[in-house]
């Protein structure tokens, strides 16, 4: 036995006196897809190759060096951070990363400009998620798509999103794995509006036409958001709209982490949520000061979330997508950091012994309940996640780190 394995005993061992079984908590961790976003790979730019900047209030600051420009860069790029990351997953991918020779208007999209990211998925043993791409765009440039009062623009955010929903619906059957589409609009007014209630009219109209056809092999998904750059008096797709609207249509929510007010945590929603709707996507992000989409650091939030998960055996309802865009940084290592601590953080709850803290707390034992839950912070976690990577022929602790190092050398530099 080496150090490793037998670091590995030892903390078994001290999780199984609190009752706490090692093996199951690796077993269940195995089983949790993460999804992972494309856009942390390429400062959300895509490949329409239009000039068009990021645009709709979304902002990627840094200029690190190597980001990739074509799809295959970033199938590249992206190989090596799954290389770096214990289990399998899924590609969170969005509209405007279609493979095409000519230029497609997003209206005209359809799956065969995904066929290679499909392929490349089912070659990776990945899952795969689509979003539409209501941003970024000439027509999404004053702020308004799927609840603008302009019909015409209406109407081409409307056809872009059922054209997106088709596409995941592919993806879905092919992949035979259902994917998920997430809509996220950025409309909104810098100012106080003059009439909150007609936009969201509006956009509650262009949903139900969007969702209006059945799918089999998409989920469908709805984001909130509180405020924006240049949408910060007003935005019609906040928190109560969506909470609404998909309680109505039994459809899924999507909670992002930077979407809500600083003090305000999804962690504390995912409960109340679950009692209402059927499945929650979450874009697990870090909001520093504002929605600033930092890279997810394992934070008292980021276990509180996943802890929530677990604990609640909620894995089946709770898709965990991730959504950051850091270009200060390697690219490669900002998802294997943000998608190794959102596992670490699963595994955190998974070695948690729930039943005893319940337990104590139904028998108003609230002392037990606090002195367990700061002594569980001491508990050997790191042993059974270096036990998890070993297992999983994925890098344990910082080794990846250099191996990082080289392919910047190699690879990133020369770009
Ligand atoms: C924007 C939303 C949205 C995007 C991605 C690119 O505030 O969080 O999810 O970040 O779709
Ligand atoms: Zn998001």
């Amino acid at each position: 036995m080496n150090n490793l394995e037998t670091t590995y005993e030892i903390a078994k061992e001290q999780y199984a006196a609190l009752g706490v079984d090692t093996e199951a908590a690796i077993e269940r961790l195995k089983k949790i897809p993460i999804s992972i976003h494309c856009w942390q790979g390429d400062d959300v730019a895509g490949f329409e190759n239009t000039g068009q900047a990021l645009g709709s209030g979304l902002a990627v600051t840094g200029n690190y060096p190597g980001r990739a420009r074509t799809p295959d860069e970033l199938r590249q790029d992206l190989e090596k951070a799954l290389s770096f990351i214990p289990g399998d997953h899924r590609l969170n991918l969005h509209a405007i990363y279609l493979e095409s020779d000519t230029p497609v208007e997003r209206d005209q999209i359809e799956t065969k400009h995904f066929q290679g990211w499909i392929d490349w998925c089912k070659s990776q043993n990945l899952g795969l998620d689509f979003n539409p791409t209501c941003f970024s765009h000439p027509l999404a440039d004053d702020g308004m798509t799927l609840s603008s009062p302009d019909k015409g623009v209406r109407q081409f955010w409307i056809d872009h999103c059922k054209a997106s929903r088709l596409i995941a619906n592919d993806m879905g059957d092919q992949l035979d794995n259902p994917s998920i589409t997430n809509i996220w609009i950025p409309d909104g007014y810098k100012d106080t509006p003059a009439d909150r209630f007609a936009p969201r009219q509006r956009l509650k109209d262009s949903l139900d036409e969007i969702l209006t056809q059945p799918l089999e092999h998409t989920i469908d998904a709805v984001e909130s958001k509180l405020f924006g750059i240049g949408s910060e008096a007003f935005v019609a797709g906040s928190h109560e709209f969506y909470l609404g609207y998909a309680i109505q249509k039994q459809m899924a929510l999507c909670l992002d982490a930077g979407h809500f007010h600083p003090t305000e945590m999804i962690s504390e929603k995912i409960s109340s949520c679950l009692l209402y709707v059927p499945r929650l996507l979450l874009h697990v992000s870090r909001g520093v000061r504002w929605d600033s989409d930092h890279v997810v650091t394992f934070s008292d939030e980021l276990q509180a979330i996943t802890r929530e998960i677990v604990a609640n055996k909620f894995e089946d309802r709770v898709h965990i997508g991730l959504d950051f865009f850091d270009a200060s940084i390697n690219r490669v290592a900002a998802w294997t950091i943000g998608v190794r601590n959102t596992l670490r953080g699963l595994l955190l709850g998974l070695l948690e012994p729930t039943d005893m803290l319940r337990k104590a707390e139904l028998e108003g034992d609230f002392t037990t309940r606090l002195a367990m839950q700061e002594e569980l912070k001491a508990f050997p976690m790191a042993a059974v996640w270096d036990e998890y990577c070993r297992r999983q022929d994925a890098p344990v602790s910082s080794s990846w780190l250099k191996d990082l190092k080289s392919y910047e050398k190699d690879v990133l530099s020369l770009r």
